[in-house]
């Protein structure tokens, strides 16, 4: 892909290319772990690509080959949340904003993992669509080694990826597994020499690009619906309006008031 780099970031790379968006955390030297300035700029990226209607796919990683994403940057955690100059009066743990909007954004996410997928960022990959790993990737969890734990996405969604025992293992013995284990577990979709991912990950981005926008969109929030209870059921059914809203009879209702008459509705089908 021919990717062309936009907006102005410190923390990340967003390029967009062939109706993909490629969103990648550049913090190599720290494994690419987040604080509040990259999580700004993943919101602000992520918001960037859902609003393009030329991106069908959006790609997410981090730079390097050593790291998808070591989680909060541990460094700058103050005692209440990560604190940068973006924030620098209260503690954050805005990562948990970020999971919402990649869950909530009606296009495809894959993760696309070389090395690390460690903490926070570990929670990152599970909430995304799809994850292609490298046969370098790592996986696992750290909180309770390092004074944290993710109750949210990070424990449930884990949990039903994986099933309960193996997320409490993950959890609570903070190891970290192989990209071949997270295949078999189903933690991941594929694995593939690290000299391949980019190639590998963006052939899976085009054949969903072949495929009805509309149609994966309703299957992302159907798929999200049962975990996100009635938040997902809000998106889903505002979902069923916009299709709603594309059809004659709903139409019919919004030109019958635009034009002070009685709708009639009378043409359309009382399905059974
Ligand atoms: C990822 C891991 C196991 C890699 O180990 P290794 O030995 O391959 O690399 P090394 O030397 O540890 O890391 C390379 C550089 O990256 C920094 C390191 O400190 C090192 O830099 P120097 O100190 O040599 O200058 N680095 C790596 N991860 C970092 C991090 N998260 N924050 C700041 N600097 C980091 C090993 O690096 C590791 O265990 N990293 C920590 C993983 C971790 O505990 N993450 C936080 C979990 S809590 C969380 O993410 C979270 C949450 O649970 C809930 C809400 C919000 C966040």
């Amino acid at each position: 892909v021919d990717w062309k780099r936009s907006g102005q970031y410190e923390d990340i790379i967003y390029e967009t290319g062939e109706g993909i968006a490629k969103i990648t955390i550049n913090r190599p030297e720290r494994h690419n772990a987040f604080r509040p300035t990259t999580l700004f700029e993943l919101k602000d990226a992520f918001n960037a690509a859902q609003e393009d209607a030329e991106v069908g796919v959006i790609i997410f990683t981090g730079a390097g080959e050593r790291a998808f994403c070591s989680g909060g940057d541990q460094k700058i955690r103050g005692d209440d949340g990560y604190v940068d100059k973006s924030t620098p009066h209260v503690g954050r743990l805005n990562v948990l904003d970020l999971q919402v909007q990649i869950r909530r954004c009606p296009k495809p996410v894959i993760a696309m993992i070389a090395g690390y997928a460690i903490g926070g960022g570990h929670v990152l990959h599970v909430c995304c669509d799809l994850s292609i790993a490298a046969d370098n990737a790592v996986f696992g969890q750290t909180g309770p080694k390092v004074g944290s734990f993710d109750g949210g996405y990070g424990s449930w969604l884990l949990a039903e990826t994986v099933g309960l025992k193996r997320a409490r293992e993950i959890w609570y013995l903070c190891r970290q597994y192989d990209a071949r284990t997270a295949l078999d577990w189903g933690l991941v979709n594929a694995v593939v020499p690290l000299a391949e991912l980019e190639t590998e990950t963006v052939k899976w981005a085009r054949e969903m690009l072949e495929k009805s926008p509309l149609a994966l969109r309703m299957l992302k929030g159907a798929l999200n619906a049962v975990t996100d209870g009635a938040a997902g059921m809000q998106q889903f059914a505002g979902d069923a309006t916009l299709l709603y809203y594309m059809s004659e009879e709903a139409q019919e209702g919004r030109d019958a008031f635009k034009e002070k008459r009685a709708p009639d509705f009378g043409r359309f089908p009382r399905r059974p």
